[in-house]
């Protein structure tokens, strides 16, 4: 059967422990297969916590994938990565070392018991759609583009983290 390749985007987050440090990984781990190519990654930036504000900042980030791996499949591949690294959480919305979310897949919509995408809430938050913004300003989400959901977001203290463009790409 041929492969079929689909573009997705994954929004990455984690507030314990070294957050920057634990997105790498996982980025690697991603580029690392040969059913996923990594295409871009956003800026880095701190967020502050959403949903569940006594906790924390967050660091998020967001990446552009190639994948040859259907929608479930990937999901899971996410969180065998975030297991893989002993992913911590306390609770829902509570403080985690890594996040991985699956955002967009091509331009399906995928609603089953374990998953939906895209994303339910990622168009109401900055700190999904500002990376996102970097990296697939033009991808339509829900109708919009992601730059149009991102001007009538809450960007209210988020800042840049990084310094230098590459902050994933660091020496083994
Ligand atoms: N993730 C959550 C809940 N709240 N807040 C920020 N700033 N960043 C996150 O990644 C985040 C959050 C649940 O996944
Ligand atoms: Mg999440
Ligand atoms: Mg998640």
């Amino acid at each position: 059967m041929p492969e079929i390749w689909t573009s997705a985007t994954l929004g990455l987050g984690g507030n314990i422990g070294d957050p920057r440090a634990a997105m790498t990984k996982a980025l690697a781990a991603l580029s690392d297969r040969s059913d996923c190519r990594l295409v871009s990654v956003s800026e880095l930036y701190r967020t502050p916590p959403w949903g569940k504000t006594d906790q924390a900042d967050f660091f998020n980030s967001c990446a552009l994938i190639e994948t040859a791996l259907p929608a479930e499949a990937l999901l899971d591949l996410c969180l065998d990565i975030e297991c893989g690294m002993k992913r911590v959480r306390l609770e829902r919305w509570g403080p985690r070392t890594i996040d991985i979310d699956v955002l967009t897949y091509g331009d399906a919509q995928v609603l089953t018991e374990r998953v939906e995408i895209p994303h339910p809430r990622m168009t109401e938050r900055a700190f999904v759609l500002m990376p996102l913004a970097d990296i697939a300003p033009d991808l339509v989400v829900k109708g919009r583009r992601v730059i149009e959901w991102l001007a009538d977001a809450d960007k209210t203290g988020i800042v840049r983290a990084n310094e230098k463009r590459e902050w994933w790409a660091t020496p083994a």
